[in-house]
């Protein structure tokens, strides 16, 4: 190797050292920013904090097109992966940004507040937004990492061509690692310490929750018949446990509401008299309690988004009438009820089915406890028949009197249908698809719902034979699903099983195939598997 090589070697490897170094201060910085951020968030409002923030800025524009194939693809960890997708890409904008603040140390800087404007533009735009404060958490911490990148490319090696030969390196390695490590070990400091005042806040809900008793109900639901149930093991069972019952939201930091601040305040269109409740105003009335079974919009034919609980709560109709409201039928002005939650949600129902005599309420309890942080402590609602984003409300806070007309709730806006009520559906639980079971007697088994119209029939076909009828388990009520079993004589090879149920009305389950949007997808659920 001649002497001629090593200079412009040397030279280059300077370049890319500092680089490296420029893309790992824009890391650190970015880390200082979030944990920054994290910390006021912690005190100003845990979800205007960036990450949730810009993650539920995300959730609002998903086309629903993208929404239900990171449904589909990720299931329940969907937020978890938008999460760490938003982080990833905030990571490759850190490295680049610090890689470009080596050569312009200010412009790279002033980079990272172009992302503090981003994410205090998606707090104040989200509908839980509650003021200008919300976008403190992503400008402060911008101004934090812009400051921490400033400081830190000033101590990296200077080009070559300004380092006087005898200073050698001519950077002062020490005093930045030093600089680097108290910065890393404090933004670590400052993130734990955000995240566990974050909590803090939550504590007091939790304790709220623990002191809660819930009366025994006025109107108790009766047993659940014991023949509910088909002996079938790998049936669902009939009553979903609660850490069982799929969740679908856009919460990316589930509300964690203190009941005893709790309020529920009802107005609007044709509401003689408004009323503000609290939590304790609830216990005090007549509590119902009912088996209703959920069913979210978004279930594909076959899907897991269904489930069976045995809720406690006020009738919501009682309320309506005492506040002076009438169904549309009987002249009054509103058509639509909007239910607000705490995180800005919208969710609109129609007054008429809310108040058509069936167990519309506002639930407290579900499966004997109050309800769990995830399905919408500490209260709720529900209206039996229809899906969840036209009726079910979690951690509701307002209720409005209105019109179709004049407002469109969330999901609305987002091309789902105003109204919707439940498709009668049907699924097979056992035997899984390309099972392959033992020729001879295979039970075939699943649940059917047809919510507030209630299953009259469930039936199977082989492959293109014959539909056979399938012995119904007892009914619990209308509002809840129904299981069912066929013991099938299954011969040798690949056969497709599909299954239909028939209403109380008398419709069929058809056959068309559509996707979710807009108001729930139809069509049959089929099986295949391979008898040996
Ligand atoms: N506040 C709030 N309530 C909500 C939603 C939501 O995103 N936010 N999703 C609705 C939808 S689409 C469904 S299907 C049900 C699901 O209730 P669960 O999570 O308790 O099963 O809640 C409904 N209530
Ligand atoms: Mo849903």
């Amino acid at each position: 190797m001649s002497d001629h090589d090593k200079t412009p070697r040397t030279s280059s490897a300077r370049t890319w050292t500092r680089f490296a170094l420029g893309a790992l201060s824009g890391l650190l910085a970015g880390g200082a920013a979030l944990a920054v951020a994290e910390l006021v968030a912690a005190a100003v409002r845990p979800q205007a904090g960036p990450v949730v923030a810009v993650g539920g800025a995300a959730i609002d524009r998903t086309p629903i097109a993208v929404k239900d194939w990171a449904i589909r693809t990720f299931g329940a960890n969907d937020k978890l992966v938008l999460q760490l997708g938003i982080l990833a890409v905030l990571t490759l904008f850190a490295l680049a940004l610090g890689a470009f603040a080596v050569r312009h140390r200010r412009t790279g800087a002033a980079g990272v507040l172009v992302f503090g404007v981003v994410g205090a533009a998606a707090a104040l735009g989200r509908p839980d937004s509650t003021g200008v404060t919300d976008a403190l958490p992503s400008v402060v911490g911008a101004i934090a990492g812009a400051a921490l990148l400033y400081v830190l490319v000033g101590l990296l090696p200077a080009p070559r061509r300004e380092v006087p030969r005898e200073r050698g390196e001519g950077w002062d390695r020490r005093r930045f690692v030093l600089a680097a490590t108290a910065a890393a070990a404090a933004s670590a400091g400052t993130g734990v310490l955000g995240r566990a005042l974050s909590g803090a806040g939550g504590r007091e809900a939790a304790a709220s929750r623990r002191r809660i008793t819930l009366p025994s109900p006025g109107s108790p639901a009766p047993a659940v018949p014991r023949r509910a149930q088909v002996r079938v093991p790998e049936v669902s069972p009939f009553v979903t446990p609660n850490r069982d019952f799929y969740r679908v939201d856009t919460a990316l930091v589930v509300p964690r509401v203190d009941a005893t601040t709790w309020r529920l305040r009802l107005h609007g269109e044709g509401v003689a008299r408004e009323k503000t409740l609290t939590f304790d105003d609830l216990l005090r009335r007549e509590l119902i309690e009912r088996d209703i079974t959920l069913t979210c919009v978004s279930n594909e034919v076959g899907g897991p988004y269904v489930g069976n609980a045995r809720w406690i709560g006020v009738r919501l109709a009682d309320l309506l009438e005492e506040c002076g409201v009438r169904r549309p039928s009987e002249g009054g002005p509103a058509d639509q009820l909007v239910a607000r939650s705490v995180d800005g949600m919208t969710i609109g129902s129609p007054v008429e089915d809310v108040m058509d005599g069936r167990d519309a309420m506002l639930a407290l309890g579900m499966n004997g406890e109050p309800l769990p942080f995830d399905h919408g402590f500490p209260v709720r609602m529900l209206v039996p028949g229809l899906y969840g984003y036209v009726s079910a409300c979690k951690w509701i806070e307002e209720i409005e009197l209105t019109t179709f007309d004049a407002y469109d709730a969330y999901w609305v806006k987002r091309d789902w249908a105003r109204e919707a009520p439940i498709k009668t559906q049907s699924r097979i639980d056992t035997p899984k698809p390309f099972a392959r079971p033992r020729a001879g007697t295979v039970m075939v088994a699943g649940v059917a719902w047809a919510q507030h119209r209630g299953i009259d029939k469930v039936e199977i076909r082989v492959d293109d034979g014959p539909w056979q009828e399938a012995t119904l388990a007892a009914e619990d009520s209308r509002d809840t699903w129904r299981q069912w079993s066929y013991a099938w004589r299954a011969g040798k090879g690949s056969h497709t099983l599909t299954v239909r149920a028939t209403d109380r009305t008398g419709e069929v389950q058809t056959d068309r195939r559509t996707g979710t949007v807009p108001d729930g997808a139809s069509g049959r659920h089929s099986v295949v598997v391979t008898v040996e």
